[in-house]
């Protein structure tokens, strides 16, 4: 019987991020993945909208999935108002297994999601729940407020969020960091660990739910008791070859998805 693993997190009907790329990551990895959704977003070429799923619904989701026995692991995603972060945390306080928490405050498409709002909500709510947290850099700089250009910044940004009570923090460089390599840094309250890729050199990068597939590729480890530094290191290409094998999606968009079975099939393509 394959494990059990739940996100809670904000629906991509283009399926590069949120639910879609949850659940999709969790079944290559033989997991048996439960969802509750948060929230409805929509992209059309570059019109993004956010669409807030009522409490009260998102409240019957979360009683209906936790009443189930066994869950191995549970990734937070988009938690877009205040009141949906203080819900959730209601739920997920009295849970014991690893917590992955991806504040998701800014994404690639849009910039008009009010971030000042959430902030406070996700340092004094979310991050004591986390066993790690994944934000990007820009995520970093607004929970860390901060600027970020450098890894020692990201090293800097990883400490102050440690702050906040989360276990690990995981600061995700991607392409924003300058250079040829993607450096994420990890901290864990004694030590960095500081992992680098080489940076796929597309103009065309379909990375689109990259950020959302490394954190359930994480979830997925840390459900089966991996440690920490070697969840990240599988995740890391796991998302690498996603990337590399992306989904173009039409010409309008710039930037296609990661593909989450990319992994398997490269491997069964070479037996
Ligand atoms: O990848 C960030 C993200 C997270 N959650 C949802 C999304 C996106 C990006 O579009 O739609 C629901």
């Amino acid at each position: 019987m394959p494990n059990k693993i739940l996100t809670i997190a904000g629906s991509d009907s283009l399926a590069g991020g949120g639910i879609q790329s949850d659940l999709a990551t969790f079944n290559e990895y033989g997991y048996f993945g439960l969802s509750v959704m948060t929230s409805i977003v929509t992209v059309k070429s570059r019109n993004f909208k956010l669409f807030p799923i009522a409490t009260a619904i998102i409240e019957e989701q979360l009683q209906s999935v936790l009443a189930v026995d066994d869950i191995v692991a549970i990734k937070v995603g988009l938690l877009p108002t205040t009141d949906i972060i203080t819900l959730v945390t209601q739920y997920l306080s009295n849970v014991h297994v690893p917590i992955i928490i991806d504040p998701v405050m800014v994404f690639k498409e849009t910039t008009h999601v009010d971030t000042k709002k959430l902030v406070t909500s996700v340092r004094r709510q979310l991050l004591p729940l986390a066993t790690i947290v994944t934000p990007n850099i820009r995520e970093a700089q607004i929970i860390a407020n901060q600027t970020i250009n450098t890894v020692d910044d990201m090293k800097h940004a990883a400490k102050s969020i440690f702050e906040f009570g989360a276990q690990n923090v995981l600061v995700k460089g991607g392409t924003s960091i300058l250079g040829d390599q993607a450096v994420d840094v990890l901290f864990d309250g004694c030590s960095f660990q500081v992992f680098k890729q080489d940076k796929i050199q597309e103009k065309r990068l379909n990375h689109n739910g990259a950020g959302c597939t490394l954190s359930a590729s994480i979830a997925t480890n840390l459900g089966r008791s991996a440690d920490v530094v070697s969840a990240i290191a599988d995740a890391k290409d796991f998302v690498w070859q996603g990337i590399k094998n992306g989904v173009k999606l039409n010409d309008a968009f710039d930037d296609g998805n990661v593909w989450q079975g990319a992994r398997r099939s490269n491997y069964e393509t070479k037996i």
